[in-house]
Parts: structure tokens; C-alpha cells; sequence
């Protein structure tokens, strides 16, 4: 039976074996929620970057350019980071790059995998169908926070493995404390995690909306997975 881990830090990464494996990069709050909104309401593809001058220069070649750079849109850019950028206005037909404090690093650092995959709250059933189906061993990378642990994409990983739970070995201490604190929070995420660093840091910047919209199951099918440079 194949089994899921969970990498709680890009800055881990270099203790694990990707080899063989499927990386699920997530960054709840915001940027891969972003990703998976963007490429469900019409963005043809999404290239992520790990440099504000390297996401600026897709400008010259069509692409839509986005940067946060703690919480807040990079001046220059077209868009922030922000899943209503692609529900409020007409995106479709768009390509896009992206650059973002966290998220984008954490997909890039993950390409020694197999397959690398974005997943989010917003299309965790569809990731775990994917992963299920593909019978690989799965890792969660999460983006945390430069470097630090975060409580959001921990949960993450919780949701995923108990998606997961019957079809995947969960006997990785990570991916335990991951399923069991999901399953403290499963009835009300956002309660849970009002006192986390990031909730926190978003509030005072008066995006509640955005990390209510994050915090939903399901609402997207799609499984963005990395080919090369882009998703
Ligand atoms: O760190 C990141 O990649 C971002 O998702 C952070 S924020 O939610 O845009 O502040």
C-alpha cells in the first residue's frame, strides 16, 4: 500500500526522498487556493515564479503577472494574490504568471518529485482521487511561512489523509499530528485558526473574505499539475 508524508517546511525538504513520489505543494492561504480558482474560471495555464524581475518579464509575453510579497500586491503588477482577482473579473483565455511569498517557492523546490501537484482545500477531493489513482506514494509539502511551520496547510494535509485513510499507510508522525488536528478543526476551520500567525497577519489586512473562501472543500475539480515550467 503506498503511504503519505508531510513535509511541514520547504526548509525540511532536504531530509526527504521525493524520488518516485507525488509532492502535493500547497499554500492554503493564499497563493496555490489562487492557483486552483484561476485555472477554474479560464487562465489557459499558470507559470510559478520565484522572483518579482522573472514574473515581471512574462509581461512582455502576454502573461497576466501577479505578486504578493507579505500579503500584499508587489508594486508594478497587474494582481495581487488574491482567488477573487479570477471570480470578479473575466480571466478566461488568459496565461498567467505568479510570484508569492511562499507558495510559488515551495512548488518550484518540489520538482525533484515525479509529479508535482497543487492542492488546496478547494480541490482536495479531486487531488486525493488523482493521488488514489496513481498509487504512488504522496507527499504533502507545505509552504509554511519563510521557512516556518503554519497551522493552514498542516491542515491540509489532515483533510488529504483522511480522504486518503484505507487506501494509504498514515503511519508517518507528520501526516498523524497533520490527520489529527484536521480532525479537531474539520466542524470549524476558521475558529480554529484565529489565533494563527497568518489568519492573523491576513485580518489586519482586511481580507477575511478571502481566507473564508479558501477555507472550503471542494468547490473546484481541477488538479493543476506541474509540466516543465507551468501548471
Ligand atoms: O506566501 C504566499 O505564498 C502567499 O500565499 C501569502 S498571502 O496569503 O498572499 O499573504
Amino acid at each position: 500500500m503506498p503511504s503519505m508524508d508531510v513535509c511541514f517546511s520547504p526548509e525540511l525538504l532536504p531530509l526527504y526522498n521525493l524520488t518516485g513520489k507525488i509532492a502535493v505543494a500547497v499554500d492554503v492561504l493564499r497563493a496555490t487556493s489562487s492557483m486552483v480558482t484561476a485555472l477554474s474560471h479560464g487562465i489557459t495555464h499558470i507559470a510559478p515564479v520565484s522572483e518579482l524581475d522573472s514574473c515581471l518579464a512574462y509581461r512582455d509575453l502576454g502573461y497576466l503577472v501577479a505578486a504578493e510579497r507579505d500579503g500584499i500586491k508587489a508594486e508594478g503588477f497587474d494582481l495581487g494574490n488574491s482567488p477573487f482577482h479570477y471570480l470578479e473579473e473575466d480571466r478566461t483565455g488568459r496565461m498567467l504568471a505568479i510570484t508569492t511569498t511562499n507558495g510559488t517557492q515551495a512548488i518550484r523546490l518540489s520538482r525533484a518529485a515525479d509529479e508535482v501537484l497543487v492542492g488546496a482545500f478547494l480541490n482536495v477531493g479531486a487531488v486525493a482521487e488523482y493521488v488514489r489513482k496513481a498509487g504512488k506514494d504522496v507527499i504533502v509539502v507545505c509552504a509554511g511561512w519563510k521557512g516556518l511551520f503554519n497551522l493552514e496547510d498542516t491542515l491540509f494535509a489532515g483533510a488529504l489523509a483522511e480522504r486518503l485513510e484505507g487506501d494509504f499507510t498514515l503511519n508517518h508522525d507528520a501526516t498523524l499530528a497533520a490527520y489529527h488536528l484536521y480532525k479537531a478543526a474539520k466542524a470549524d476551520k476558521l475558529g480554529f485558526l484565529s489565533k494563527s500567525s497568518h489568519v492573523q497577519r491576513l485580518e489586519r489586512l482586511h481580507i477575511l473574505k478571502d481566507i473564508e473562501f479558501c477555507l472550503q472543500e471542494d468547490t473546484y475539480t481541477v488538479v493543476p499539475v506541474l509540466k516543465g515550467e507551468f501548471l
